[in-house]
């Protein structure tokens, strides 16, 4: 509908919410299934070869992309790598950057904080992984006339896409891992995405390596994270 039509006609544009009540006596052990669910999520950076199905990965962008978004523009593109050679490639071109950043540029408070999750330059799960996928935030969008107009809070709806994307997979019984390589700019070249297009995040997909290991950390409590009124 064009913005005239919508002035004229506001209604037409809207349909009846579907929208089923779970009884009430449901809702708590729904809540709380969830919760341990997504409790049991951990990052590792250790990922096993084994094959995942593409049904799978494209499973879980949809499900990102049913996450709410500024003026509903929807400012993302998943891409999803599982070939082997341009993994490889992926995998040079971050560990370059990486080095960078861990021999010249990592600030002291900012290493003090990495020290106990044990990252480094080497970036295996770039290549074992069966799936990379790279997430691209929409900073403009193409108007119908063909001018690139202003996306809304890209940042906000693509960091909300992600965790969607994130206990999708958790949900299906694999892992993922928010990797962000600094700067990333060369996965725009790589990846062939136009200048619009932003890469944000780096999200591996698979199961995790045999014993693999994860950092001994523990979350903040519910008091910690969170005021109510009243008490
Ligand atoms: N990009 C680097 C450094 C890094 C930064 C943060 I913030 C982390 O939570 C983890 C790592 C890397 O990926 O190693």
């Amino acid at each position: 509908m064009s913005l005239k039509e919508y002035q004229e006609h506001p209604e037409e544009g809207f349909i009846e919410m579907d929208f089923v009540e779970v009884p009430a006596r449901e809702m708590l052990d729904r809540a709380n299934g969830y919760y341990e669910l997504m409790d049991k999520r951990r990052t590792t950076r250790h990922f096993s070869k084994k094959e995942v199905s593409r049904d799978l990965i494209e499973l879980a962008i949809r499900t990102a992309g049913t996450a709410p978004s500024g003026a509903h523009l929807q400012p993302w593109t998943f891409v999803a790598v599982s070939d082997v050679k341009l993994k490889e490639r992926i995998r040079i071109a971050a560990e370059e950057e990486e080095r960078r950043f861990y021999e010249e540029r990592v600030p002291e408070e900012w290493a003090e904080v990495l020290l106990p999750l044990g990252t480094d330059q080497v970036k295996e799960h770039l290549t074992d992984a069966p799936w990379v996928v790279i997430l691209f935030r929409h900073s403009q969008r193409v108007r119908e006339n063909g001018d690139l107009a202003p996306t809304y809070y890209s940042q906000e709806s693509c960091g909300i896409a992600a965790g969607m994307f994130i206990s999708a997979v958790h949900n299906m019984g694999l892992t993922t891992l928010t990797h962000t390589p600094s700067p990333m700019g060369f996965l725009r070249e790589l990846l062939n995405r136009p200048d619009h297009e932003h890469p944000m995040v780096v999200m591996p997909v698979g199961y995790p390596a045999e014993g693999a290991k994860v950092p001994d950390i523990t979350r903040k409590s519910l008091g910690d994270i969170s005021v109510f009124y009243p008490y």
